[in-house]
């Protein structure tokens, strides 16, 4: 009888084991600002991205894949919770002091993977804000972070690269920070004797095009005023060597568990400063030189899982938070050299924009043991993440924190060529994308911002795209298919109505 059980255990730690090994581990790099027409897989000629057009060549290229905004923080929040951000008001471009907009104990992408034994890992950007209300204590164990909400490990920047505080995260404190040089923060007025790039502008090795004039941190002004810290402060031309890294680390380290990785790079948002291995070598000024930075730092993490013999059962999915901008508030050389590089591609509009190019971008999906190598025209949206991973892992997930992700396990692994119905996109106005139409409600915002040199997408009037027949969004056809206007116009009231 004890012979017998023993044999019981045994056997079940097998299957276990068996199974744990072929958890596949799964790594998604979320670039900032990458463009549809960014990269040479889609179609670039001008600014070389080899490491990445490798991931493509063995993988499976989407060319109808959405991020569900065309900024970054309800896009991240969209990603990570599987709830649209535009059903809450606060989702608009976090500042540096904002409260996190996942408070500690709920459900995201991250804590599906840790139920089901994962190793879970942030590097880079966070920008959804954290600790309670009223915001992040700087100087202390920081609270409503990533580590509260299913990574086990964080080594993040807050915000973005140009807003304060320019410090690194790791786990839930302030990285290298003197007891006695306290950080403190402020959007709303200056506080301290920082220099400040409106004051100072003598000061600035990048010199600001709009916005960007408050605390000056290695010689780039910033949004926001920040004092103190000065032995935390980042080094921005070091940043994505650090990322790339923690990575990298992380990945070593968890060579013999299933691991999560979510590596959100700050490369190719402003302020863009790569370092000197990288800098003048585009030939289109310090966009390009970011994006080389970028597919550097994908080679690297892309030949660690290579010598690490974990490639065939990793599933690396690469993708972008929203639409390019090249003036996003710094003269870096980005505008004068652009040259022919179209970092929309086709797509009308861009970054912050109801068009295209606002949320349609890269969506490369790599897994050589289940993806078969191509290009799908599927229609997909980063809202299904978190349920498509839970899919994959064959877990259930809380339907009422994650009310608008929808597992879609056979479109991400190719199987499935159409996709999504219809997907719903945030920007000034929302807008709802269904089979080859795409509907843009009526809104007030301004047409164009000639600050950034991007047209929006808002209308006073409804519009209403053909896009087979006009991907450029040219034609509004809103008064002549009445019938498809309602269709698209109720559908996505009913979505906002949920
Ligand atoms: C804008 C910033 C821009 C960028 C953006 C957020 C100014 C003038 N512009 O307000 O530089 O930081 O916010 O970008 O301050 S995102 O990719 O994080 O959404
Ligand atoms: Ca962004």
């Amino acid at each position: 009888m004890k012979f017998l059980s023993c044999i019981k255990v045994f056997l079940f730690v097998c299957v276990s084991f068996l199974t744990f090994g072929q958890k596949p581990n799964v790594i998604v790099i979320y670039v900032d600002d990458l463009g549809f027409g960014d990269l040479g897989c889609y179609g670039s000629k001008t600014i070389k991205t080899p490491n990445i057009d490798q991931l493509a060549k063995n993988g499976l290229l989407f060319t109808q894949a959405h991020t569900t905004s065309a900024t970054c923080t309800p896009s991240r929040y969209s990603l990570l919770k599987g709830e649209y951000a535009f059903r809450r008001k606060d989702t608009v471009v976090a500042t540096g002091d904002a409260s996190a907009l996942i408070p500690g104990g709920q459900q995201t992408v991250a804590t599906i993977f840790s139920k089901a034994g994962y190793n879970t890992a942030v590097v880079g950007k966070w920008h959804l804000g954290l600790g309670p209300l009223g915001g992040p204590n700087w100087n202390g164990k920081i609270a409503d972070g990533p580590l509260d909400i299913g990574f086990k490990e964080a080594f993040i920047m807050p915000a973005t690269g140009d807003r304060v505080p320019c410090v690194y995260i790791e786990n839930d404190h302030v990285r290298n920070l003197a007891i006695q040089d306290p950080i403190q923060v402020n959007y709303l007025k200056k506080i301290g004797n920082q220099p400040s790039g409106k004051e100072n502008p003598e000061l600035l090795k990048m010199k600001h095009s709009h916005g960007h004039d408050n605390t000056i941190v290695n010689g780039v002004g910033r949004i926001g005023f920040m004092v103190g810290g000065q032995q935390a402060l980042w080094n921005d031309e070091d940043m994505a060597q650090t990322f790339a890294d923690k990575a990298k680390s992380f990945m070593v380290r968890n060579q013999k568990n299933p691991f999560f990785l979510y590596f959100a790079t700050h490369d190719i948002h402003v302020p863009r400063i790569p370092h000197s291995r990288f800098l003048g070598k585009s030939g289109f000024g310090n966009r390009g030189d970011a994006l080389l930075q970028l597919d550097d730092s994908v080679g690297q993490l892309m030949k660690t899982l290579d010598s690490l013999h974990l490639t065939s059962n990793t599933m690396v999915i690469l993708t972008s938070d929203n639409g390019p901008v090249v003036d996003d508030g710094y003269i870096d050389g980005s505008k004068e050299n652009l040259g022919l590089h179209q970092p929309a591609g086709n797509l009308r509009g861009g970054k912050y924009s109801s068009f295209e190019a606002g949320t349609r971008v890269p969506f490369i999906v790599r897994w050589p043991k289940k993806v078969p190598v191509g290009k799908s025209n599927a229609l997909v949206s980063q809202i299904d993440f978190l349920a498509t991973m839970s899919q994959l892992l064959g877990t259930t997930f809380n339907e009422i924190s994650a009310k608008d992700s929808r597992a879609n396990l056979s479109t991400w692994l190719g199987k499935n060529k159409t996709g999504r119905e219809y997907i719903v996109e945030q920007a000034g106005s929302l807008a709802i994308k269904k089979g080859d139409w795409k509907f843009i409600r009526s809104g007030k915002g301004a047409k164009f911002n000639p600050l950034v040199n991007i047209e929006l997408g808002n209308d006073l009037e409804d519009q209403l795209y053909h896009l087979k027949t006009d991907p450029d969004e040219k034609m509004n056809l809103a008064s002549q298919q009445k019938e498809k206007l309602h269709e698209l116009k109720s559908l996505l009231e009913l979505e906002m109505n949920k």
